[in-house]
């Protein structure tokens, strides 16, 4: 499935845009818990106006700069709508290493066990760090509720699972931090 077309209409669908644009939204926003390859904006959005899914328009930026700004058409909101409406199955299970690695905790020692475990406890709790100063950020944006219509509720919704699963994470890691003591 070309996710990155979806992404690209989802973006362009909350407001126009340039190819520049849709990339630093997709590395500094989405690219957070999507992992794709933003290389492939450009050609996908050329794929995209030939299907005529989006469009565009040449803007002149000073003496020498033009832009393209895309705008997505009505077909594309209906294939926009068409898969954001469409039921999701259970993703493929995550890879993680540590986790792999910890199958096969019998090959170290428990020292080294230990190692692993409290690095990672480390990261886990660093991430979660991240994540909660970000969720404050958008709170503050936000005010006190966070209703349907709000622009911002995607995105609290991503950060406030990724959260959830970072801090369900963080305990296990300390539950069964004493098997290693
Ligand atoms: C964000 C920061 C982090 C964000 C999502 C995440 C949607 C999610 C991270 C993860 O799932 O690990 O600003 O915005």
């Amino acid at each position: 499935m070309r996710v990155l077309k979806y992404v690209i209409l989802g973006l362009l669908n909350r407001r126009q845009s340039s190819g520049y644009d849709i990339t630093s939204q997709f590395k500094e926003e989405i690219g957070q818990f999507w992992s794709a390859k933003h290389s492939q904006i450009y050609p996908e959005l050329k794929k995209l106006v030939e299907e005529g899914l989006i469009q565009y328009e040449t803007q002149i930026q000073g003496v020498r700069l033009e832009k393209k700004v895309y705008t997505i058409t009505e077909e594309g909101k209906h294939e926009l709508y068409q898969w954001v409406t469409a039921l999701s199955p259970l993703p493929e299970t995550e890879k993680d290493t540590f986790m792999l690695k910890m199958y096969f905790i019998h090959t170290m020692s428990k020292k080294e066990a230990r190692v692993l475990f409290q690095d990672q406890f480390k990261l886990r709790q660093h991430k979660l760090q991240g994540l909660k100063s970000r969720e404050a950020e958008l709170q503050k944006a936000f005010g006190a509720t966070i209703r349907f219509n709000h622009p911002d509720l995607g995105h609290y919704l991503v950060l406030s699972k990724a959260i959830a699963r970072e801090q369900s994470y963080v305990n296990w890691l300390e539950e069964n931090m004493k098997l290693f003591g």
